[in-house]
């Protein structure tokens, strides 16, 4: 079987990344186009991959024949174009998260996949990926810890861009642990409140930092989550479910542990998600690869999180951000699979 081309379209700090990735660590794919908005930096990396074109207009690369599937890595606001163009010539594509960025237009990228008739679309949440992730969901699908009732998590970053703004806490970094619920409990999301506890005086002006989310399922389980993205100190993602017959908790970040004079003892934080997820984004590129290169074959061109994930995430984010403006609980609206003919599978 001849290797899946790649176009990756946005070259910066994600899109770089996957190009680097698909280049010298993903096997069955080579990276055929780059596309980005500065056209020099896109000119620049196609320069160093053999083969590998630069192609400005990102619906122009989709389109392009040397194209056979498509990795978006471009700001969100723009994905909803791209996914249709996608769609519109049958090409599996990786979409760096959210979605789109209302529930709407998700919802609209939903309703044009189930009527393509094909799964093409795979969004990146990659903590699905992640070895403790899979880790904990075999060990609570596996029954041992018998039914799970609360996820208690932990979401703080060193530092964030500074375009960053309090609707972005949750719209880009609460969105993972919506995903992680909906992965490890199986089940929707049907009511978030964001509640905002003393500011840290460190976060740039305007930025509600921390905030803290409390959600609820279907099935009534409780879910809270601690967001702290400006804690200056490195990257701490924990997640710990509470079930009838014990708890299991992933993200310590133990690594080598150091005890030196004077008495002192301790160990490195993990920097950013980049190095925490690094091994989870090569699994999902990998899988979603050779399930892209299987799909003529399968009919299925995504091996992860689909778009009716994004759709879902996308209106729980849209009722947080509506939470953390009223400090109310907030139900969320989402259709069903059934009345817009989409399958679980
Ligand atoms: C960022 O966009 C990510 O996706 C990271 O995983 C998350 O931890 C961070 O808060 C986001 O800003």
């Amino acid at each position: 079987m001849s290797d899946l081309r790649v176009a990756v379209l946005g070259v910066g700090v994600m899109g770089a990344d996957h190009v680097a990735r698909i280049t010298s660590r993903i096997s069955g794919a080579r990276v055929s186009v780059v596309s980005d908005y500065i056209t020099e930096k896109a000119e620049q990396i196609a320069a160093e991959i053999p083969g590998c074109r630069a192609i400005t207009d990102p619906l122009d690369a989709i389109a392009d024949p040397a194209v056979d599937a498509v990795v978006l890595a471009t700001p969100g606001a723009t994905h909803e174009k791209q996914l249709l163009t996608c769609l519109e010539h049958a090409k599996p594509v990786m979409c760096e998260k959210p979605l789109t960025t209302d529930v709407e237009t998700s919802l609209h990228v939903v309703k044009r996949e189930a009527e393509v008739g094909r799964k093409l679309i795979q969004v990146g949440f990659m903590r699905r990926f992640d070895h403790e992730y899979a880790q904990l969901k075999a060990l609570l699908d596996g029954g041992e810890l018998g039914r799970p009732l609360m996820l208690h998590c932990v979401h703080r970053n060193p530092a964030v861009p500074p375009n960053f703004d309090s609707a972005m806490v949750v719209r880009d970094s609460l969105v993972h642990e919506v995903d992680v619920t909906r992965f490890l409990f199986d089940e929707e999301i049907t009511s978030i409140q964001v509640i905002t506890p003393a500011r840290n005086p460190s976060a740039p002006e305007g930025l509600t930092d921390p905030q803290i989310a409390i959600m609820r399922t279907e099935s009534g389980r409780h879910v809270d989550v601690e967001l702290f993205v400006t804690t200056g100190v490195g990257y701490e993602v924990r997640t710990e479910v509470v079930a009838e017959k014990g708890s299991a908790m992933i993200g310590l970040d133990v690594g080598l542990i150091r005890k030196t004079p004077p008495a002192q003892w301790g160990g490195q934080i993990t920097p950013g998600f980049r190095e925490r997820f690094g091994r989870a984004y090569d699994a999902e590129v990998q899988r979603w690869v050779d399930a892209a290169r299987r799909g003529a074959q399968t009919g299925v061109y995504v091996d992860g999180p689909g778009a009716w994930d994004g759709y879902a995430a996308a209106t729980v984010c849209e009722a947080g951000v509506e939470s953390l403006r009223s400090g109310l609980p907030v139900n969320v609206a989402m259709v069903s699979r059934e009345s817009i003919g989409v399958s679980e599978a």
